[in-house]
């Protein structure tokens, strides 16, 4: 199986050049159905240690259901199959660019929950136009047995948010474990009690959102992804669906451009246009570095050639 490994602000992205599990001639959307149902032994295997490491998420070039499109792509983790990754987006489009498949300028790209595009400033640095993105429920209140009551917004940004602002833990590289459990938590309080998009998709990623103390920049965040590790990079899903809220309350005119940064303080400029549907039109600028260029193996004799389970 051939990969290139990259991260975007430090949070990591394997592409798939070749070499993924024969996923049918469906819909892409059927085709990521597919690999989520039949396929968790692939994902987990390419994702978990040795060969994986945490909070990796995978890009699978897969053939797009629009021929408009320079690729498909199917996105996950550990643990889920994603609508759509932003710095996974940002390190695809770098990727491409080392492999001289790309040049500067803007390429369509067709993932499970609709078309996005890459516009590509230099080597390292992409702007990712993303899918229409929403607020769906603004300070909607849970009930948690270990942090009591906790108020968020529900939002979409290709996948689903409960964004909680101001985090009520300070946003630092030093409480990256009490910032995981609590959210942890809070997913968890969120699909019991059913809290989710319009038509019951559970939420499967949690916010904590406060002021950043660095001039110049917006706001600095923390984002849960569904393998329970931590976005090294601003999350550009998650910062989808914080500019829907932002725009939902007033809080930022459509064109303003903003920087938002992770926890480890990897930063990416975001801004929106209006969109003629419910919600906005995000687009986010970042940087993604090239790690490796590597073939994986996987030999019937290695007791972990499916990965170290958790
Ligand atoms: O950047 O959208 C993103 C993302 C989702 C999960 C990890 N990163």
């Amino acid at each position: 199986m051939h990969v290139i490994d990259s991260h975007t602000g430090g949070m990591p992205t394997r592409v798939i050049l070749d070499g993924g599990p024969d996923l049918g001639t469906g819909s892409l959307a059927e085709r990521a159905q597919l690999l989520a149902t039949a396929h968790e032994q692939f994902y987990k295997s390419v994702l978990l240690e040795p060969r994986g490491q945490p909070g990796m998420v995978v890009a699978l070039l897969v053939e797009p259901d629009n021929a408009a499109c320079t690729t498909g792509v199917i996105y996950f983790d550990a643990d889920a199959v994603l609508g759509m990754c932003g710095h996974a987006t940002i390190g695809l489009g770098v990727t491409l660019a080392h492999l001289g498949r790309i040049d500067s300028g803007v390429n369509r790209i067709d993932t499970p929950v609709g078309l996005v595009t890459i516009d590509l400033k230099d080597a390292n640095t992409v702007q990712v136009t993303n899918i229409e993105s929403r607020c769906v429920h603004h300070a909607l209140t849970i009930e948690t047995a270990e942090f009591g009551p906790v108020t968020g917004d529900v939002a979409y940004g290709g996948n689903w948010f409960f964004i909680i602002e101001p985090s009520p833990i300070l946003v630092v590289p030093e409480n990256i474990r009490a910032l995981t459990d609590m959210a942890i938590v809070i997913r968890e309080a969120c699909i019991a009690q059913k809290v989710g998009g319009e038509n019951g998709e559970p939420v499967d990623h949690v916010i904590f959102q406060c002021a950043s103390p660095n001039d110049g920049v917006h706001s600095r965040n923390f984002v849960l992804c569904p393998d329970n590790d931590y976005d090294r990079s601003p999350c550009g899903t998650g910062s989808s669906a914080r500019l829907a809220c932002l725009a939902a309350s007033g809080r930022l005119p459509a064109g303003e451009e903003i920087i938002q940064e992770s926890v480890i303080g990897s930063r990416y400029r975001l801004s929106y246009q209006t969109s003629q549907g419910k919600g906005i039109i995000p687009r986010l600028t970042g940087q993604a570095h090239i790690m490796s260029e590597s073939r994986l193996i996987f030999a019937e004799n290695d007791p972990f050639r499916m990965g170290i389970r958790r």
